[in-house]
């Protein structure tokens, strides 16, 4: 499936050999070392089951040390190998696309270090994004990014993809908040860039080779991570609005009227909040819009935040900008929000095949794209819908069909990266390039930057066994 349809050919690297199993067998174990076919099946088919790798051999590592003989080993036997996190990813890096060796991290899941004066946790890449969560909750922090996929994802993984989410408008990305990192090279070299230190100007910064480089430049054993402390106070709205222009005039009200307390505010069109009360039956609190905000604040005094917030309603209710909406800090009603906007991803699956894109447009023409791929696709399509994090410019652009087909992909791919590319924008905001964008960079990058990326990749993994046909175009 993946070769027919992405017309990619396996790379002239070794095959699998008993006497390559011995050794990973010896190094590992048995139990650590999966060969089964049918063991194997998941690890070898992405989230959205949009593409599938064959691989015969997934390793569980538990430490850095037994990361660094697996690659050592892979590279002078010029075996490929695709390091894996929760497998949420949603462009098919996560997977193999031939036979290529699966790194699981799901092994290396010990949190090593929290410091609960400077918030900085130092972990290892496999942890569960939402176990860290939990954890570090009883000691009053929180992690800086939240997203869906937190039950599934590793922070290993969140960091690779340098993943954005729910928060990102309040807490930065993770070239912010990461303070270290520690990664195995291809060569198994460990390299200790596991600095706890918020500042540390000492030469080049090489932690940021590895966030967002998915898998092609090494792989990520621990993380040190800048934890916020986590809020007295929180408090969220669900509003309807009548068009985009409404939804641009909410979004600059808040941040003048919420200001420092505004932690998201997140946009979902009407055909994405009818994915999740369509399929799932989930209640929406308010009547039917065209358009629905979902804002949340964090504080330290829930009397100000509430005050505030009820404020900021009245008056975008009062001159009608905002049609209706509810407000609340119950912990029950807040999750059903959450529930409702973090579902949608899932329950776009129910459609049948989705395209799925993943875009930064300038905030003014930032919803213009839904309308356009309505005109150009039109009845053809399930459902057309865009969501996302308006608050970063990230829209994420979903076509559903009844099915896969080949002349539908030609209709929307590469007309979405054109039209993207000629306002600008990033034809990967957020969830990274992976398998099934490799061809794409050049919409968001110049042939300097791309030419330098190969360079580095060049040098940094030579043998190229890191992530094959993944995150760059083949190089000339
Ligand atoms: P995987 O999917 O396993 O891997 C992702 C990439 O990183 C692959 O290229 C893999 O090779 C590489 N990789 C993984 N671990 C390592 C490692 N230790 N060292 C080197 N390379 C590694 N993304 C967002 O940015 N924002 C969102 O709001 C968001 N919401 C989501 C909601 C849902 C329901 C789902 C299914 C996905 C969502 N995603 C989102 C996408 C996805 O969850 C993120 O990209 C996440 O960071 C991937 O983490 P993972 O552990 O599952 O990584
Ligand atoms: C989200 O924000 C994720 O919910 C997934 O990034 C987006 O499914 C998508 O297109
Ligand atoms: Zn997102």
């Amino acid at each position: 499936l993946t070769k027919d349809r992405y017309n990619v050919k396996r790379g002239e690297y070794s095959l699998l050999t008993d006497g390559h199993m011995a050794f990973f067998m010896n190094l590992l174990g048995q139990n650590r070392v999966i060969n089964d076919p049918s063991e194997c099946e998941s690890y070898n088919i992405d989230w959205i089951k949009n593409v599938r790798g064959q691989s015969r051999c997934i390793l569980k590592p538990r430490t850095t040390e037994e990361v660094s003989k697996i690659l050592e080993f892979c590279n002078e036997n010029k075996l490929a190998v695709c390091p894996q996190g929760g497998n949420t990813g949603l462009v098919g890096g996560s997977v193999p696309v031939f036979d290529e060796i699966v790194i699981s991290t799901a092994l290396m899941n010990q949190i090593e270090s929290i410091d609960e004066i400077s918030g900085v946790i130092v972990c290892q890449a496999g942890c569960i994004l939402e176990n860290i969560d939990q954890q570090i909750g009883e000691k009053g922090l929180m992690v800086p990014l939240d997203l869906g996929a937190k039950g599934s994802c590793h922070i290993g993984g969140n960091v690779s993809t340098n993943a954005g989410g729910l928060r990102l408008l309040r807490y930065g990305n993770l070239h912010g908040s990461v303070l270290g990192v520690e990664a195995v090279k291809a060569n198994g070299e460990i390299l200790d860039c596991l600095s706890t230190l918020k500042k540390d100007n000492t030469g080049y910064h090489l932690k940021h080779l590895f966030i967002g480089s998915e898998g092609s430049l090494g792989v990520v054993t621990k993380v040190a991570i800048q934890c916020p402390t986590k809020p007295k106070a929180i408090n969220m709205a669900f509003l309807g609005v009548e068009s985009f222009d409404s939804v641009l005039t909410t979004f600059r009200r808040c941040k003048n009227e919420l200001g420092e307390i505004l932690s998201s505010f997140e946009l979902i069109d009407a055909l994405s909040l009818d994915v999740v009360t369509g399929h799932y039956k989930m209640q929406s609190p308010i009547p039917q819009f065209p358009f629905y905000i979902l804002i949340e604040t964090h504080g330290s005094c829930n009397e100000h935040d509430e005050e505030k917030l009820n404020r900021f309603l009245e008056s975008a209710m009062g001159d009608g900008v905002v049609l209706d909406g509810t407000a609340t800090n119950q912990p029950s009603k807040m999750k059903q929000l959450w529930e409702l906007r973090e579902s949608i991803t899932q329950g776009l699956l129910m459609d049948g095949y989705v395209f799925k894109y993943d875009l930064s447009i300038p905030i003014k023409e930032f919803y213009a794209i839904v309308d356009v791929m309505n005109e150009k696709i039109g009845k053809d399509a399930v459902r057309i819908c865009g969501y996302g994090h308006i608050g970063d410019s990230n829209i994420h652009l979903n076509l559903s069909f009844k099915e896969y087909s080949k002349e539908m992909h030609n209709k929307i791919e590469p007309f979405v990266y054109e039209y993207t590319s000629s306002l600008k924008g990033s034809v990967s905001a957020e969830h990274g390039i992976g398998f099934r964008k490799s061809k794409y960079v050049h919409y968001s990058k110049s042939p300097a930057a791309i030419n330098l990326m190969q360079d580095i990749k060049r040098m940094m993994d030579p043998n190229k066994i890191l992530n094959p046909y993944k995150v760059l175009p083949e190089s000339s």
